[in-house]
């Protein structure tokens, strides 16, 4: 059926460009106050563990792969609409079952997909691989309760140390030494998470986790649990404090003395 015709009339305007991309990134790092130094980290915490350090580049390449998507994706969307903008009441021609293109835009996401599943899969299997037993680590024991965590010290006989809601306890870590956390739970599963290490795992009733880092920057870092696990789940809170060996040893000391 042929369109009504009528007339079009055109609109001279002006084309006054939103802000552009560069200065919205300008204003995002101006906001967010992000250093030169700090920018091609897109706001990853670096080089706090050795996890950090080898999902830093799996970070980056996912941004810029995103980038390029989307620039693509937006050229695509603008051309379109410019190119193919209404000019006359003719219908366009009517392209249906084309079979190339359809075939373009179902292999080109599987790809996307598979190149990102394939870093992702290489980083999380290196990242949570256990050590063999003749390299030298400490062992410490995490079991989450409702609502809280307890952190046992193989070092210290397994002495234990058991936070609370509002005493929230603090993991102790040696700087530059290998640690590995066996996580377990006591009733229900909750989320071991350590923002600043980029690294989370679950603690399950009735099974292990296991996972290790070693610590590269000494200071004190969040934590929380991260799987909704009932009432009072945000008060899981604990703190990883990196120290120094000796300063480590006199912690694990000082349990020993009180467990004894
Ligand atoms: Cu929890």
């Amino acid at each position: 059926m042929p369109l009504p015709s009528r007339a079009i009339k055109r609109k001279t305007f002006r084309f006054a460009p939103p802000l552009s991309p560069l200065s919205l990134l300008a204003i995002g790092f101006i906001l967010t106050s992000c250093s030169s130094a700090e920018l091609p980290a897109l706001g990853f915490p670096r080089n706090v563990t050795d996890i950090n350090d080898r999902s830093l580049n799996l970070w980056q390449g996912a941004w810029i792969a995103a980038f390029v998507v989307g620039a693509f994706t937006v050229g695509l969307i603008l051309w379109a609409a410019f190119k193919f903008r209404r000019i006359d009441d003719d219908l366009p021609p009517q392209v249906s079952y084309h079979v190339p293109l359809e075939l373009v835009y179902t292999v080109i996401p599987f790809l996307i997909v598979a190149v990102l599943f394939y870093f992702t899969a290489r980083d999380e299997s290196a990242i949570i691989k256990i050590s063999p037993s003749t390299v030298a680590m400490h062992e410490i024991k995490v079991n989450g309760f409702q609502w809280s965590w307890q952190f046992s010290y193989k070092d210290a006989n397994d002495a234990t140390v058991t936070g609370t809601p509002k005493a929230p306890p603090t993991l102790y870590v040696p700087q530059g030494e290998r640690v590995r956390l066996t996580l377990t739970a006591s009733d229900v599963v909750h989320g071991f998470w350590v923002p600043a290490f980029m690294m989370q795992m679950q603690n399950l009733p009735g099974a292990q986790n296991q996972f290790e880092f070693t610590a590269n920057k000494l200071g004190s870092y969040p934590g929380r649990c991260n799987i909704l696990c009932g009432r009072n789940h945000s008060q899981m809170l604990f703190i990883v404090k990196v120290v120094t060996p000796v300063e480590y040893q006199n912690y694990v000391n000082s349990l020993k003395g009180s467990a004894a």
